[in-house]
């Protein structure tokens, strides 16, 4: 017998950039992500940012298959650049109607709408004013924060400060969040981040008092890859940095002694003002949302290999290494899916778990999932039962996390729809939907009902019985 509560925000996951396209419609400015097909070291031209699924002109047909589905909650992102126009801050009235509509939409299908309000979609004018390596940053995430609290705070209830801020400093890279003008360590990117996602907590809690926020990194258990004690304290180190100094920060409202060591023995300091330290200290969330799709398994790492590891850049899950560390290797004992990524649902029973005895606050899974290349057959089916199989072995694993006492109040899986991966393309395919559009050819961009959609609607409405 399952244990979900009765209120449980049963839902699915997307992000602007990856789902929008329309980047130069409705009075959109430019951001980081709408040049990456330029910039990545993948293969060019496949990531289709520019239409994507074109959901800025399938909006309603979208949210109509999700109220179909039975969602009670959709977790999608605001996108910054379409919201505020320039560095002065003047707003886009066109961008404030869309997410209007759309929340309204939204709220008409008894769906409850979870806001991110930063996913990796930085406007390109922050870029003036010194972008993520300056202080300014956190300051116009603030303003921006405003006319978001403004305008839609009457209506939203549940918002998320930044996606994945853990992802910027361990592969920003990769998934072209951090610019090439970039000159900042990393640990400074992540400290100007920090503190706007303070500024945001802060003030959402003086201008909504009755709204919840939270933020939003990748969390995963990390596994020593043997018993050896030099792979152990790998496995240790690892799991501060991949996971707890991001959490602490903001849970905890200071950088923690293991963090301030870690800086000293490594010869790095962070530019920190004492009012951000101030700052810090006060702004506290009100629940953890996190993203998960598999755990890792750690080994020591020398400077020498991290140099090499330079030439093969890691992603969200793996080819990770942190100089003098450790590195991620792979766990012979879990399966993979067909890009690599490593499926592991105990993995997230233990992650929700140690997550809340560390913190003790409502958590919300807000992104996890399966990337696969789903095949649409002639008559227009897609039998992703791989992707159940992923779900429902995930959500026993929610089950018995909720039974061991944890305080798990939703799940926004990825994603409700197909979109574009943050560096695979569009063939990388997470949605309950079927975006009919391939790799290089933009087709109708119509929508197909996967296997994975009925099997869903029918957890939702058994509340996690099936
Ligand atoms: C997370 C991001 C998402 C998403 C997902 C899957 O890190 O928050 O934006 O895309 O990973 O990753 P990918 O698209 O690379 O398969």
């Amino acid at each position: 017998m399952n244990k979900f509560p009765k209120s449980f925000l049963w839902g699915a996951s997307t992000s602007a950039y990856q789902i929008e396209g329309s980047i130069k419609q409705g009075g959109k400015v430019e951001s980081i992500m709408d040049t990456f097909d330029e910039r990545q070291s993948y293969p060019k031209g496949i990531t289709g940012f520019k239409t994507a699924s074109n959901h800025y002109k399938h909006w309603k047909e979208d949210i109509a298959l999700m109220a179909e589905m039975g969602f009670k909650s959709y977790r999608f992102s605001i996108s910054w650049p379409r919201i505020i126009k320039n560095v002065k801050g003047d707003v886009n009235l066109e961008g404030i109607k869309f997410y209007n509509d759309l929340i309204d939409e939204l709220l008409k299908n008894k769906i409850e709408p979870i806001v991110t309000m930063f996913h990796f979609d930085t406007p390109n004018f922050i870029e003036e004013v010194g972008g993520l390596d300056s202080s300014n940053f956190g300051k116009l995430f603030e303003s921006y924060s405003k006319v978001l609290f403004e305008n839609y705070g009457s209506k939203v209830k549940y918002w998320l400060t930044i996606n994945e801020l853990n992802m910027f400093a361990l592969v920003g890279q990769t998934i072209g969040v951090i610019s090439e003008n970039s000159k900042a360590t990393k640990w400074q990117i992540m400290h100007n981040l920090n503190v706007a996602q303070a500024r945001a907590i802060k003030l959402c809690k003086q201008m909504l008092p009755n709204a919840k926020i939270g933020p939003a990194p990748n969390i995963a258990t990390v596994y020593s890859a043997s018993s050896k004690p030099q792979d152990y304290t790998a496995k240790l180190n690892f799991d501060q940095l991949r996971n707890w100094i991001y959490l602490d920060i903001v849970c905890r409202g200071d950088y923690s002694e293991w963090f301030k060591n870690f800086l000293k023995a490594t010869n790095e300091e962070l530019f920190i003002t004492p009012e951000e330290v101030e700052l810090l200290k006060t702004a506290k969330p009100d629940f953890i949302a996190f993203n998960y799709y598999s755990t890792l398994t750690v080994e020591h790492a020398t400077v020498a290999e991290y140099e090499k590891s330079l030439k093969t850049p890691a992603d969200q899950q793996s080819g990770l290494v942190i100089p003098g560390v450790g590195k991620t290797v792979k766990n012979p004992n879990l399966e993979k899916t067909q890009f690599g990524w490593e499926i592991d649902s105990i993995g997230l029973k233990n992650t929700l778990k140690e997550i809340y005895d560390r913190y003790q606050l409502p958590m919300m899974i807000t992104e996890n999932g399966i990337g696969a290349r789903d095949v649409l057959t002639d008559d227009n089916k897609i039998h992703d039962d791989y992707r159940i199989e992923y779900y429902q072995k995930h959500i026993i694993a929610m089950s018995d996390a909720l039974k061991d006492g944890v305080d798990l109040i939703g799940y926004t899986p990825w994603s409700a729809i197909d979109l574009v991966s943050t560096h695979e393309g569009i063939g990388k395919r997470y949605g309950f939907v079927y975006v009919n559009r391939d790799e290089f050819d933009e087709k109708d961009m119509k929508r197909i009902r996967k296997d994975s959609f009925y099997w869903y609607k029918d957890v939702i409405k058994t509340n996690g019985k099936k």
